[in-house]
């Protein structure tokens, strides 16, 4: 055979041959998974590559962990899972905490991490990033599954899909050893294996007599409330469980991450009457919300003397019972189980006493008149109310805005001082009261909506993920970070007490200018000390689009230890000398 002939051939079988490669890039196409939050290195540089050439955006950021709370939010945004792509070991560990997270809040999320040669690996002799990663990613993952054959990456992706977004979504893991990437197999065969997954996240109907059993309770109430939580949010059942809660009459508390569900400023919002319902109420729904910590367990103080019946809407039958009796439990995916409540509400559904209801919106306004005056405040240094004040406005007036929030005070301040008026707007902390989640949700929520992204950031918050301002300036993203500058975690006025040179162990550098941070990378960098200007940086940015950073001065004495969670700090019982 000639050299000319041989050659011929040679690129003939090449074009009916896939690998790996091309198989995990299409069976992420085939089922919509077109984004891609990672950090590229051995083995899946060229993976990124070829991803990106395919078609699929690939975002680079500059650490896994940042990369995975993008896919974690990504995956509450869209209800699909959020992609986060890793290297081995390392790599792998740092997007392992946002996997964690990831199912702990419920969001689904698939980590695919390159993973080195398995029989080295399991045989302990050294391998570049040797880790038995799938071992050490399981309990901390809805599930974990490894691809070792070409022909089976189409149906471990769709096992990947349906386990992250069936039943209660989270985090699932993924992993690719470097050898499986140019494994080749017949092309057509390899097109034939992929799997379009169908109905990945079924539709779970509650059970008539549930329902039935959670109207009567809900009627019967003489106080009731509705708590909504993030999983409501989730949904993206928002009309159904607004007409739900608008025609039971019902006053409703939301969730961080459920704020906006219905507008803050609706008429039956209890969110600044929070301790009063919590304590006065006789029959309480939580609708996607947990009976966690956040929720002081649905016993104590916080929830008062009087006795309280719960239902429970929640797509997980474990959730029920877990911390109180649940005497009405509804199982089934919110979507589905609020449709069934909002059908079982008829024209005879009388309205929750009209004692109850006046007293929740009178204890409301009474609050709210309260903070006012603390909001306007327009002094140098700023409060964090004076600050907030500003913020809020900025909302008000750009509802459609995507408001990420992490800190102490920074967070617990702006939850309670900025109202939302939209579903799934504002993005925090979540169930673990994480930092770090900041930039990598920013990015998440401007790549995933297209809207701009108000980040407040208290200033340790930031520091989690600040690098990605070079992330955000390079994809030239709208997004415009508000650091409040106290100058430490909770303040910036604690010093050492053994008057020795080191600074206390919450304070940070005095008169820190974050916005040169962003300045670096050629964003747009401003530094205030009033709430004025803080508002006047802030909407210019929001006019521009231009990634911004703004750094906020915030009096150190301001904060208080913890924000607003200061209880769960252990005492020390010993005597100071
Ligand atoms: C991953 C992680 N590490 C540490 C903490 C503990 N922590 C809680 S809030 C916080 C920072 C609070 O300071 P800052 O963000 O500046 O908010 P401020 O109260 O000063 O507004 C830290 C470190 C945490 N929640 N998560
Ligand atoms: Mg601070």
């Amino acid at each position: 055979m000639s050299a000319t002939v041989q050659n011929i051939n040679a690129a003939e079988a090449e074009q009916d041959l896939t690998d790996g490669f091309h198989l995990v890039i299409d069976a992420l196409k085939l089922n919509g998974l077109t984004t891609i939050y990672g950090v590229p290195g051995i083995p899946i540089t060229d993976f990124g590559r070829m991803a990106q050439a395919a078609g699929i955006r690939v975002l680079s950021f500059r650490h896994e962990q940042n990369a995975g709370y993008a896919a974690s939010i990504a995956g509450f945004l869209t209800k699909k899972p959020g992609i986060c792509l890793t290297v081995s070991a390392p790599g792998f560990l740092n997007g392992l905490t946002a996997l964690a997270h990831a199912t702990t809040n419920c969001f689904p999320m698939i980590l695919i991490s390159g993973s080195s040669e398995r029989e080295i690996v399991d045989l302990q002799q050294g391998d570049y990033e040797e880790m038995d990663q799938l071992a050490i990613a399981k309990p901390l993952c809805k599930a974990a599954f490894r691809v070792l054959h070409a022909a089976d990456i189409g149906i471990g992706v769709a096992r990947a899909i349906r386990a992250a977004v069936s039943g209660r979504p989270g985090g699932v893991y993924l992993d690719l050893p470097a050898k499986l990437f140019s494994q080749v197999m017949n092309a057509d065969a390899g097109q034939k294996s992929l799997v379009k997954v169908t109905d990945a996240a079924p539709a779970q109907i509650p059970a008539p007599a549930a329902v039935k059993r959670a109207l009567d309770v809900l009627k019967s109430a003489k106080r009731p409330l509705i708590i909504l939580g993030k999983g409501a949010a989730y949904a993206q059942a928002d009309d159904t469980i607004r007409a739900f809660v608008e025609k039971s009459g019902v006053p409703f508390l939301p969730m961080s991450m459920a704020k906006g569900l219905l507008p803050d400023t609706h008429p039956q919002c209890a969110g600044a009457a929070r301790s009063t319902v919590l304590k006065d109420s006789d029959v309480v729904m939580l609708i996607g919300a947990r009976l966690n910590w956040l929720l002081s367990h649905g016993k104590g103080k916080t929830w008062g003397d009087a006795p309280k019946k719960f239902i429970q809407v929640d797509i997980e039958p474990k959730e029920m019972d877990s911390n109180v009796e649940i005497v009405a439990p509804v199982v089934g995916d919110i979507g589905s189980c609020v449709s069934a409540l909002l059908e079982g509400i008829d024209s005879k559904w009388p309205a929750p006493p009209a004692d109850w209801t006046g007293a929740v919106e009178a204890k409301r306004e009474e609050n709210i008149a309260k903070m006012a005056p603390r909001l306007m405040k327009n002094t140098a240094p700023m409060d964090f109310h004076g600050a907030l004040g500003a913020l809020r406005t900025v909302i008000k007036e750009r509802p459609d805005a995507i408001l990420v929030n992490e800190g102490a005070n920074t967070l617990d301040l702006a939850r309670g001082v900025i109202d939302m008026y939209k579903p799934r707007k504002r993005l925090d902390v979540g169930t673990w009261g994480v930092m770090g989640i900041g930039m990598g949700y920013a990015i998440a929520a401007a790549i995933e909506t297209g809207k701009p992204v108000l980040a407040v950031e208290g200033d340790s918050a930031f520091g989690f993920s600040g690098m990605e301002v070079e992330t955000i300036c390079r994809y030239k993203l709208p997004v415009c970070i508000v650091v409040f500058n106290n100058s430490g975690i909770y303040r910036g006025t604690d010093v050492n007490p053994t008057g020795g040179p080191d600074p206390a162990t919450t304070v940070f550098v005095k008169d820190a200018r974050y916005d040169k941070m962003m300045e670096a990378f050629g964003g747009v960098g401003v530094h205030v000390t009033t709430p004025d200007e803080l508002k006047r940086a802030v909407d210019a940015a929001m006019d521009s689009g231009k990634p911004t950073l703004i750094n906020a001065v915030i009096d150190p004495a301001a904060g208080s230890e913890s924000g607003r969670i200061g209880n769960l700090n252990p005492q020390s019982v010993v005597k100071k000398k």
